[in-house]
Parts: C-alpha cells; sequence; structure tokens
C-alpha cells in the first residue's frame, strides 16, 4: 500500500520497524469509514471482535482480551532516560540501550504473517497550538479501532505534520502475549514508546498513558506546561456563567463519573448545568491573562464498565450506546448485548464472562465482567459533553482538585492556603489501590497528583515544575482535597457521592469567588458544616460534620506516612515541601 506522506523522518522511521518485525504488509491508516469498515469485518471474520446487536448498540463491538492481560502493568512500565536519576525513585528504569536492545530481540520477526498498520494520530484537536502528533505502529485491528476512538486519526494529521520530525514514536506489537516478556518502554529522550506482548488498554493505546502523560509530562517539564491525570469538567450557574474545574483522582477513583455528573435535582430546576471536557487526562498551560488553561488530548472515554448504570452515571451510559467497543464485560448470548455488575439488576442467564465462559448471571457467584473491564466510547455521544470541548485554546480553570480512596484520616472536602501548599497536598495524595493496575487492591499507597504511575521524569522535579508553574501565574485555580469515599463501622461509605458531588464542588466554587468564609484547620480551610447544602438529601447535619472531622492522632501517623515517601526523595524534594510538612506537624501538634 502507498503510504500517506513524503515525510521521510516517518517514512525512514517506519521502513525501520518493518525490516525489525517483518510483517507481512504494512498498511497505512488514513482514517476513512471504508478502511475502517474493512477493519472491522475482518476483525469479526477472526474472532478478535463480535458484532453488537445492531438495533440496540449500533456500531458497537466486543471483545475479550487474554486472562492475564488486562490491566496497566505498573512492574512492567519503564522510563528509559539516559541517567537512572531522571526517572526518578518512583519509577522503574532501565538503561535505553538495554531497552532497546531488549525490545529489538522480542521484536525481530514479531509480525511475521501479520499486518503492521501505521496510525497517524493527533493527542488535542487538529491543528490547536496545544496539539501534540503521534505516530503509532501497531499490528492490532483492537488498537487501531480504539485509536480512532480514543484519537484523531488519519491524513489529515500527516497533512498538519508536514516535514517535521516532531511526532513521537509508537512501536507496539502483540508478539506472543508473553506475560513474561511484556514491557512498556518509554523514552522521553528521544519521544519514542516501545510496547510488546501486552494487547489491552493503557499498555497499548500509546497515545493515552504512554504519550499523554509519560512522554507529555516530560515534554511539558521541559518546555513549561503541564500534563496532568485530571478529568476537565465546566460547572453553569442559573446566570449562564461556566467555571471549570480539573481534577486528578487515581485510576478508578471517580474522574469519569465527576466530570459527567447529574446535579441534584434542587439545583437542576434552579438552572445549574454540568458540562464534560474530559474525563482522564488534561494538558494545562499558563495564558497572557495569567490564568492556567486546559485542553483535553483525547477524543473518548475508556471508562470503567463496572458500576456504571443510569443512575451513577447516565452520560457514560449513554455515550457508549453507539460506536463503542467493550473490553472484558459479559456477553449476552441471547440478544447480542453486553453487561456488568451493577449495570441493572437483571443480569442475563445464557452468556458468556469476560474468560469467554458460560455465564449464568442469575446463578453464578462469580463475578461475569473483569472489575477493570471498560468501554471505549466517542466523546461526542456524550450527551453532556462541552461545547468547548474542542475548543483549540481550551478552558481557563478556577479550581484544581485532588482525591482518593481514603476510608478514615481524609474529610469531605477542604482548601488549600495557597498554590504552594496545594502542591504539597497533592503530592501526599494518597489512595487505596484499585483493580486498574495488576496487583493487590485496597492498599493505601501515595499517589502524587494521582501521576505516580504516569510521570515520565523524577518526580522531584516534577514537584518543582508544579511549584514554577505557581509562581508564573497571577491568577492560579485554588487547589482543593475531596473524599467521597469515607466508611462507617460497617465499612459503607457515609457520603452519597456521585451526583450529590455537586454539591462539594458548589461549596468550592463558593470559595474560589470568596463568596463564603471557612474555618482554619491544622491541615487547611474547612468547610463550616452548614454550607455544605444537603436540601433534598437524606443525610443530616451531623453526618456532615463527621465527614469533616479531622483526627489528630491518625493525622499525625499520616504525617509520618509522609516523612517516609518523601525520604525517598533525598535532595530533589523541593524545600518548600518539606517546610509545608513542617508547619503540618507544628498546626496538629
Ligand atoms: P480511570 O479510567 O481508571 O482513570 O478511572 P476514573 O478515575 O475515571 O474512575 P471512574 O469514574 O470510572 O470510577 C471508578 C469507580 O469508582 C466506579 O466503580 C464508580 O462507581 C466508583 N465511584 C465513582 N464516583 C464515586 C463516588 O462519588 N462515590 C462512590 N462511592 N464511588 C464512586
Ligand atoms: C487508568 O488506569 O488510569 C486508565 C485506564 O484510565 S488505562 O488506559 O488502562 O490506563
Ligand atoms: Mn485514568
Amino acid at each position: 500500500m502507498k503510504s500517506l506522506t513524503t515525510n521521510s523522518n516517518v517514512l525512514n522511521w517506519v521502513d525501520q520497524i518493518a525490516a525489525m518485525t517483518k510483517p507481512s504488509k504494512v498498511v497505512w491508516i488514513d482514517g476513512s469509514e471504508e478502511q475502517l469498515k474493512e477493519l472491522r469485518e475482518e476483525a469479526c471474520s477472526t474472532g478478535e471482535l463480535k458484532k453488537l446487536n445492531e438495533e440496540i448498540y449500533p456500531g458497537c463491538y466486543y471483545h475479550r482480551s487474554q486472562k492475564d492481560d488486562v490491566a496497566r502493568m505498573e512492574d512492567r512500565t519503564f522510563i528509559c532516560s539516559r541517567k537512572e536519576e531522571d526517572a526518578g525513585p518512583t519509577n522503574n528504569w532501565k538503561d535505553p540501550k538495554e531497552a532497546y536492545q531488549l525490545g529489538t530481540e522480542i521484536f525481530t520477526n514479531s509480525m511475521n504473517g501479520r499486518t503492521m498498520y501505521v496510525i497517524p494520530y493527533s493527542m488535542g484537536p487538529i491543528a490547536s497550538p496545544f496539539s501534540k502528533i503521534g505516530l503509532e505502529i501497531t499490528d492490532s485491528i483492537y488498537v487501531v479501532l480504539n485509536m480512532n476512538i480514543m484519537t484523531r486519526i488519519g491524513q489529515k494529521v500527516l497533512d498538519v505534520l508536514g516535514d517535521s520530525k516532531d511526532f513521537v514514536r509508537g512501536v507496539h506489537g502483540k508478539c506472543t502475549l508473553d506475560i513474561d516478556k511484556r514491557y512498556i518502554f518509554h523514552f522521553p529522550e528521544d519521544n519514542t514508546i516501545w510496547s510488546c506482548n501486552s494487547a489491552y488498554g493503557g499498555n497499548v493505546l500509546l497515545g493515552k498513558k504512554c504519550f499523554a502523560l509519560r512522554i507529555a509530562s516530560y515534554q511539558g517539564w521541559k518546555e513549561g506546561w503541564m500534563a496532568e491525570h485530571m478529568l476537565i469538567v465546566g460547572i453553569e450557574n442559573p446566570q449562564g456563567e461556566v467555571k471549570y474545574i480539573a481534577g486528578a483522582f487515581p485510576s478508578a477513583c471517580g474522574k469519569t463519573n465527576l466530570a459527567m455528573l447529574i446535579p441534584p435535582e434542587i439545583y437542576r430546576n434552579k438552572g445549574y448545568k454540568v458540562w464534560t471536557v474530559g474525563d482522564d487526562i488534561a494538558w494545562l498551560r499558563i495564558k497572557e491573562d495569567g490564568r492556567l488553561w486546559a485542553i483535553n488530548p483525547e477524543a473518548g472515554f475508556f471508562g470503567v464498565a463496572p458500576g456504571t448504570n443510569e443512575k451513577s452515571n447516565y452520560n457514560a451510559l449513554m455515550s457508549t450506546r453507539k460506536d463503542s467497543i467493550f473490553t472484558n464485560v459479559v456477553y449476552n448470548l441471547d440478544d447480542d448485548t453486553v453487561w456488568w455488575e451493577n449495570l441493572d439488576d437483571n443480569p442475563p442467564e445464557n452468556a458468556l464472562d469476560w474468560l469467554g465462559n458460560p455465564w449464568n448471571g442469575k446463578r453464578s457467584k462469580e463475578k461475569g465482567a473483569h472489575p477493570n473491564s471498560r468501554f471505549t466510547a466517542p466523546a461526542k455521544n456524550c450527551p453532556c459533553i462541552s461545547p468547548e470541548w474542542e475548543s483549540p485554546e481550551g478552558v481557563p480553570l478556577s479550581a484544581i482538585v485532588f482525591g482518593g480512596r481514603r476510608a478514615k484520616t481524609a474529610p469531605l472536602v477542604y482548601q488549600s492556603r495557597n498554590w504552594q501548599h496545594g502542591v504539597f497536598v497533592g503530592s501526599t495524595l494518597a489512595s487505596e489501590t484499585t483493580a486498574a493496575a495488576t496487583g493487590k487492591v485496597g492498599v493505601v499507597r501515595r499517589d502524587p497528583m494521582a501521576m505516580l504511575p504516569f510521570c515520565g521524569y523524577n518526580m522531584g522535579n516534577y514537584f518543582k515544575h508544579w511549584l514554577e508553574m505557581g509562581k508564573k501565574m497571577t491568577d492560579p485555580p485554588k487547589i482543593f482535597h475531596v473524599n467521597w469515599f469515607r466508611t462507617n463501622e460497617e465499612g459503607e461509605f457515609i457520603w452519597p457521592g456521585f451526583g450529590e458531588n455537586f454539591r462539594v464542588l458548589e461549596w468550592l466554587l463558593n470559595r474560589c469567588e470568596s463568596k463564603i468564609d471557612a474555618k482554619d484547620a491544622p491541615i487547611g480551610y474547612l468547610p463550616k458544616a452548614e454550607d455544605i447544602n444537603i436540601e433534598g438529601l437524606n443525610i443530616s447535619i451531623d453526618t456532615i460534620k463527621s465527614l469533616l472531622t479531622i483526627d489528630n492522632d491518625s493525622w499525625l501517623e499520616e504525617v509520618e506516612g509522609i516523612e517516609e515517601f518523601y525520604k525517598k526523595f533525598g535532595q530533589t524534594l523541593p524545600k518548600e515541601l518539606r517546610e509545608e510538612l513542617n508547619s503540618l506537624k507544628n498546626n496538629l501538634s
């Protein structure tokens, strides 16, 4: 097939990878509907995809990945900077020479008898000054079709690239899907990503975590901007003014849900609206007005399926009703539809589970969908997608919210005292682990800015970069911390969460506009219980008070945990953060 460009940087690189992987043919993805249709048909003929019921799920497909390939693998993910200290204490590091060599061994002849696809893609609206271009080589049609939803692909991207060599070079090969030879290598100094022996999600959709976070965070550090694991949401008040909030929560901790929430009825009746700009990644830049502006570099949602239902996240569910791909959920054999835990109370009886085994939802004790099963849905399907979501300039942020799963320590919400204190709060973010990555679920780990698995350079320098960005803004967003996940003695969540989280967003926007006071507490500014609106909510003010308590002893333990965590960074930890830790300690005692 003819290539789609005369750019010799692109052509030489594609030739070089083809010479190594030896595919039987090379196909350039032009982004046309004809080509995508052919690919879908081919994937259905080999069983890689199943077409879902065209009437109920038009344009939708089902896919199952291999049993041991269902989540990101953090212990197989490496930052291959020339110097180990540049990867820092929180990343796995491999010498780039060694990584290229190992990758070359694994990739050699790995596409024998297979087709090699070349996907040109843009992160961010095509030709926005904030956008960046990548090329992904892959031997997986599933990857091509997912990239088509998650990014903007095809000829138009190469047209924008022209003769430039400024693009991220991504190589993905399924190889033999051998878990022992699975590697996700990032070479930030070379704008390069190599991923082998996986076919799942964040390991292989190289535009997402690999480029838009790991490589882009490094680029942002060098170029003076930021790439963050954040949702972006707009809140419209009854006067029609929209304020934007970005939120960093670790994987599977509620970004997609917060990005698409439906305000409680009392607010809807008053005319409040919520607009989704992005649900996972934000690229942030300072503009001439001294504010921080955000774009969503993605074009789709790769969202957690279990727990998504009409009540918890209606907008996400509606986004998946056409032109979407479902991975590792339940397949209903009776009507060719999909199901997952908590979709509704009516699990199918004649179905296949995520492993492809016969499954009866009324009898089986095992879960039908994998806890990290996902949907890939076009953002434009979302009923509350913001009219600004593709704005080339992005949207200005009023607030940044950090949050994690904390059964006890963290209150429902508190505000940092200023940018520097906010950076401290973000740097100490901790959460109980989830199924989004392989490994033990439910153990508390520090996950600074929800970026622990996604920062492409030394996190000590990352903290410094955050502090420096703050100094460059005349009107920086206010920084908050939230926790929807406090539990009672029975282990149940106390706060109803989901749409009701709007009440907390209202409080924090009021704070941004200095409309209300707060209590000066050891950890920052806490709401007065009566300032969290509970109208129309089956919760007492005492419950709100309990959600806002600060237990001194657990916070002193928290301080010890932070001290321990900070030790890792040695000299690269900015002194400002150590000062913040000292004042927290003083405030508590
Ligand atoms: P990634 O795509 O992995 O980055 O995840 P995410 O941060 O977008 O998380 P998502 O919104 O998909 O939520 C993950 C899980 O948290 C789902 O099972 C939700 O049902 C649950 N969840 C989200 N918001 C809330 C909330 O406010 N309260 C409670 N209790 N659970 C929530
Ligand atoms: C996450 O794990 O934070 C995700 C899913 O958003 S993945 O694309 O697999 O990284
Ligand atoms: Mn994520």
